[in-house]
């Protein structure tokens, strides 16, 4: 086989789900968003459920994210895709419904409705990608932003006696009654993906069997927001974020 036939995407080992338009993605090198899009896809692929399932995209970097996959979506106001994903699921119960939202969607102006979807036990799945930072709006401090991290709002470093301590959606959600699968995982490694893509998959699956609702967190990076290349800021990841988010699941029931 001569290159050129090689690097034709029939004759590629491992090929783009199809449930993955052709739209190139505008995010940042090293941000951890493309990565979760992808194994979004390949779950929906592998359960072949593209027909059937309705994203509800959040206000942030990904909210474009309906470009990115083939699949019904609806947009969401800032933080208020628990809600919408709610009423779209109780009127179409068959279908797989779930909301992809950042931390300052999901954690600062979204916290209500994520709290009482979780409370209610809606039939739903969230994702949910804490990178600690408002990405999209020039990296502000989120709720998330760690104590003593640097943001654009916080150039010294978040001081948790003026701005409170960051917060565990997570743990959150775990205690409460309606949540049925809660997880936290990562997309920094094959591993990683390999267990995040497990996870998502049964946060779909679980759906089927009208089990409540699967809350997945993802650790996410922003290079540019962290002002880290994408090698470093995997590494400022693992030795920062880890600790005090630390990966596994909470809750499986
Ligand atoms: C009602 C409202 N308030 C504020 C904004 C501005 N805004 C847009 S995106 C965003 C934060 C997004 O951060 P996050 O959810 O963490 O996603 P990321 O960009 O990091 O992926 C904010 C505050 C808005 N669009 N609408
Ligand atoms: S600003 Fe951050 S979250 Fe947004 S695309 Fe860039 S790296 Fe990703």
């Amino acid at each position: 086989m001569n290159i050129k036939e090689i690097i034709r995407p029939e004759n590629r080992v491992a090929q783009k789900s199809k449930v993955l338009t052709n739209i190139p993605t505008h995010y940042c090198p090293g941000c951890s968003h493309g990565v979760a899009h992808k194994i979004v896809a390949e779950v929906i692929e592998e359960l072949g459920i593209q027909s059937e399932t309705i994203g509800v995209a959040p206000v942030g970097c990904s909210v474009f994210i309906y470009k990115y996959l083939d699949i019904d979506w609806h947009e969401a106001a800032h933080g208020r895709a628990p809600a919408v994903a709610t009423g779209i699921k109780r009127l179409l119960p068959e279908r797989y419904v779930f909301t992809y939202q950042g931390d300052g969607d999901l954690a600062a102006i979204g916290t209500a409705e994520t709290i009482h979807a979780c409370n209610r036990g809606e039939n739903i799945a969230i994702i949910y990608i804490n990178n600690g930072i408002y990405g999209m709006t020039g990296g502000q401090m989120a709720p998330t932003t760690l104590a003593g991290m640097k943001t654009s709002t916080c150039p010294f470093g978040r001081d948790p006696k003026t701005a409170g301590n960051p917060i565990k959606m997570t743990d959150l959600v775990a205690h409460l009654d309606g949540t049925c699968y809660v997880t936290r995982q990562s997309v920094h490694k094959p591993a990683n993906i390999k267990r995040c893509k497990k996870a998502i998959k049964k946060a779909f699956a679980n759906q089927k069997e009208n089990k409540g609702t699967s809350f997945v967190e993802i650790v996410s990076t922003c290079s540019s927001g962290w002002k880290l290349s994408p090698v470093e800021a995997n590494q400022w990841m693992e030795e920062n974020m880890f600790p005090f988010y630390p990966l596994g699941d909470l809750k499986d029931i």
